[in-house]
């Protein structure tokens, strides 16, 4: 397979103005007609041949303006129609047949539980027609489909339903008209036996706009929460944005076979099942969460990404980037908002800095790609949402809000790039933005070493920050960026944030300096007491922040600092500083110490004020293994799993009594509701039973039985059941895993939770269960979902994927050559665990590469041959 690059673009010689399809639907061949009207660029050569593209299709006919085309006028590839001569505008007619039921695949148009849908994005219409799939391509669509009265009832098309009538054979059909343009990969269509719930939304200039959420018919009690989500996300976006829906009608639909989370089909959204379906005995309080970010994020796709999309797949992170800050931002603001930031910015470092460190490290806007799904990556997503984050903050909610008015009224209704929408926060702002261009096309996390003096003589405390980003593949040497630090100095005797003086200027308590050389220092005057400077408060970049801080710092920082998000930090700093002691005690066979420090600053924690529950929550959860392995120059996961739970252990023995007293006050008996509020009672006592349960007290495990037997909602039978089978208590655990099992046979996505407690147990067994589980009749390699919650999970599970003879990367390997043929897309994302080889010992590296190079034997795909490629090279 060979790379597309961004240098090579070029516009189309030829647009469609306006797109028809006709679908007769049938599992094994549906026909497809399409009529399209063409024209040539005015620019374009006179001779331009017309490219469209085309893949797995069978062509039946094809006509220019109603005259059939011989064979000699056209050539025909696995990927390509190619008519030679075509009129400056014209009308193009052609048939195909494609074949849903055969679509492992899940792009293009498939079938999932006996239901027809659609997965476009980025490059699936070409499995549905000849087109010019491409984003720049933007065409108004009629779309009428004809289905089986009694299999599909319920047709669906983007837009609004314009005609409906009955057939011959029993057969029906219903036409739908899109008047806005848009690019083909927002194309959808969904046909089977579905039920809705419909509600009503009054937009801002008083519009009545229909919403319908389509699911089968045992999961209509599943989707109160998501059309709830759904308002909620549909004001925020006039208020926070002045952004109106400008459909009379709002769909989506959960289907139960999805490649990634959901999909913003203009007016006709599809979603991942998981991704929209909650019911407190189903859900946790993490899903309820993840379907309201994901429900908004989709919805705000509407402008961010359909009525102003992009040029180019390279120009992803436009969308994908700025939709992901919106949809932070509105959950901060429906939520809890410092919660909201620690666990952005924990997955971001744990997640996004492993891949950006990694060997399929990009930028947010790549210059090349060999395929393009391969891409849809936290890089682009939430690296991308923080470069947004940054330039808000650089210009300030106002200017910021003038510059998105102005990018969605100059734009609206085209394919645009990157520096468009720079340049209208440059233009709206009168800032300079092109140092800061380079955060979107150098890959790597920039390292951030901050030393900082403090002068008793003069008053002065002297802050040195130097950026070096490290070389990624293709890019040797980067260049200085723009990075903005908010800060603070807090004064080590009053405990307060000290008044920043810079150059003479009153900056204030809290400021925002900029590094932009390789090494830059700040001299602060009038400074009247020694501080500890608070640096990157809530995490005001994507950087790794490296200080000396000691422990007496962080235990200072913890209990002053006035950035929430930085007493957090102080937090983590200060255990990882504690773990990392006790990894090198384990793997030099000494004794472990429990740094003291560490407990006392729990106490404190649990003695303190109860305020903020969810954040509380937060500060006593320890760092994770992944998090603490991303701090160690080689990854010797035994020894972080034996320190962490070393200090799980031991401040559960230390603060027995405080976990205790903490899950009584918050066992709450009102009914469940998603409220942050209730939200933060369940983290906070759950997070205490872990700890209760590390020591497998005996209290802890009767309320840990009480609470699984109660069965009061789905996040503390969830957490009851994980402790219990996570414990070498398997005398409750498996009665407890039969009665789930069996209880929840029916329903796939609470048994995709039964799955995944059991393959991330760090007991030895688990890679037998993994293998018997594969065997369960839940299970299925052909369904994304339970793919994810069973193999994926177990490659997650640190000591027991990282066995050391192997057997965990071959299964890994074997699944990902299996699913290589079935769906090429979900194969390439679960081969991520074993390119991180580069950061474990000798033995497991050999181990890794040789199931990367097994795997590379085999026939393959190009999702995963890049994703291979890239991390043997
Ligand atoms: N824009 C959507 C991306 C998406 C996708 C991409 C590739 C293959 C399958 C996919 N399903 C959805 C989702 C989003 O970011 O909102
Ligand atoms: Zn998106």
């Amino acid at each position: 397979p060979q790379p597309v690059y961004l240098s090579d673009y070029q516009p189309p010689a030829y647009r469609v103005t306006h797109t028809e399809l006709t679908f007769d639907l049938d599992p094994a061949a549906t026909r497809v007609k399409a009529r399209l009207l063409i024209e040539r660029h005015p620019e374009a050569d006179a001779n331009a041949p017309l490219v469209l593209n085309g893949e797995h299709l069978k062509l039946i006919s094809l006509a220019i303006d109603a005259t059939p085309l011989d064979a000699a006028a056209y050539e025909l590839d696995d990927e390509v129609l190619r008519i030679a001569q075509v009129p400056e505008r014209f009308v193009l007619e052609s048939e195909v047949e494609i074949a849903p039921r055969e679509n492992t695949a899940l792009e293009g148009l498939y079938q999932s539980n006996g239901m027809y849908c659609t997965q476009c994005e980025a490059e699936g219409f070409r499995r549905i027609t000849f087109y010019p799939d491409r984003p720049d391509v933007m065409a108004t669509f009629k779309v009428t489909v004809i289905g089986d009265q009694q299999q599909e009832p319920i047709l669906l098309a983007n837009g609004n339903p314009i005609e409906r009538g009955e057939l011959e054979s029993g057969r029906h059909f219903v036409t739908w008209e899109d008047p806005h343009p848009k690019p083909c990969y927002l194309f959808a269509l969904v046909a089977g036996n579905l039920h809705s719930v419909e509600d009503h939304f009054t937009t801002m200039s008083g519009r009545d706009v229909t919403l319908q959420i389509w699911v089968e018919k045992e999961n209509l009690d599943k989707t109160k929460h998501a059309m709830a989500s759904l308002k909620r996300a549909m004001e925020w976006d006039e208020k926070a944005y002045g952004r109106e829906y400008d459909l009379d009608l709002f769909m989506i639909v959960a289907v139960n076979d999805f490649n990634m989370g959901a999909m913003e089909n203009k007016g006709l959204n599809i979603f991942n099942s998981a991704a929209v379906l909650t019911h407190p005995q189903t859900a946790t309080d993490a899903a309820f969460q993840n379907v309201e970010g994901i429900v908004a994020h989709e919805y705000f796709h509407n402008w961010s990404g359909n009525r102003v999309t992009c040029r180019d797949w390279f120009q992803l992170s436009l969308k994908e980037g700025f939709t992901v800050f919106r949809d932070q931002c509105f959950s901060a603001d429906t939520n809890s908002a410092p919660v909201k930031r620690i666990q952005d910015v924990s997955f971001f470092r744990t997640a996004q800095f492993a891949e950006d460190a990694g060997p399929t490290a990009h930028p947010i806007r790549p210059d090349h790609f060999i395929e393009i799904t391969n891409f849809y990556t936290l890089t682009i997503y939430e690296k991308g949402a923080e470069v947004v984050r940054m330039l808000r903050n650089l210009v300030g909610g106002e200017s910021f809000r003038r510059g998105s008015d102005l990018y969605f009224e100059r734009f609206d209704g085209q394919a645009v790039t990157i520096e468009d929408f720079v340049g209208c926060m440059a233009e709206a702002s009168g800032e300079d933005f092109s140092q800061f261009m380079h955060w979107y096309s150098q890959a790597g996390t920039p390292d951030i070493d901050a030393h900082g003096e403090y002068d008793y003589v003069q008053g002065e405390y002297h802050l040195t920050l130097r950026q070096r980003t490290p070389a990624t593949p293709g890019q040797p040497d980067k260049l200085p960026l723009h990075i903005p630090v908010r800060m603070g100095l807090v004064g080590t005797k009053s405990g307060q944030d000290l008044t920043l003086t810079l150059n003479g200027e009153k900056l204030g308590k809290d400021a925002v300096i900029h590094l932009r050389d390789d090494e830059q220092t700040f001299i602060f005057t009038d400074v009247a007491e020694a501080p500890v400077p608070s640096l990157l408060r809530e995490f005001s970049a994507p950087v790794k922040l490296h200080y000396p801080y000691s422990r007496e710092d962080l235990a200072f920082l913890l209990t002053h600092d006035s950035d929430g998000f930085n007493r957090w930090d102080a937090g983590q700093r200060l255990a990882l500083l504690a773990l990392d002691d006790l990894i090198a005690a384990h793997r030099n066979g000494v004794e472990k110490v429990m740094d003291s420090r560490v407990v006392d600053a729990f106490r404190a924690l649990l003695g303190g004020p109860m305020s903020d529950k969810a954040v509380l929550a937060e500060m006593l959860t320890l760092p994770s293994e992944a998090y603490i392995a991303e701090q160690q120059p080689i990854v010797d996961v035994d020894a972080i799993h034996a320190a962490r739970e070393f200090v799980r252990q031991s401040l559960a023995v230390a603060l027995r009594d405080e976990f205790l007293a903490i899950y009584e006050a918050n066992v709450a008996e009102e009914p469940y509701a998603p409220t942050p509020e209730q939200i933060a009672q369940r983290s906070l006592k759950n997070v205490a039973l872990s700890y209760l349960m590390s020591i497998e007290d005996e209290q802890g495990l009767a309320l840990c039985e009480a609470q699984f037997a109660a069965d009061h909602n789905m996040t503390d039978v969830r957490q009851a059941l994980t402790l219990l089978v996570h414990s070498d208590r398997d005398d409750l655990a498996s009665p407890a895993l039969k009665a789930f099992g069996e209880k929840w046979a029916h329903d796939p996505l609470v048994m995709d939770q039964w799955f995944t407690v059991q393959v991330s147990r760090p007991q030895p067994d688990v890679l037998e269960r993994v293998k018997y589980l594969m065997q369960h009749p839940a299970f299925s390699l052909k369904n994304p979902n339970r793919v994810r919650a069973l193999v994926g999970a177990f490659a997650q599970n640190r000591v027991n994927f990282h066995r050391l003879d192997g057997q965990g990367y071959q299964l890994l390997a074997d699944v990902v050559i299996e699913l290589n043929r079935l769906n090429p897309e979900i194969a390439a994302r679960l081969i991520t665990p074993l390119t991180r080889w580069q950061r474990f010992d000798e033995t497991r590296q050999a181990l890794m590469r040789s199931e990367l190079e097994r795997i590379k034997q085999q026939p393959l795909s190009s999702n995963v041959y890049e994703v291979v490629e890239k991390a043997l090279a």
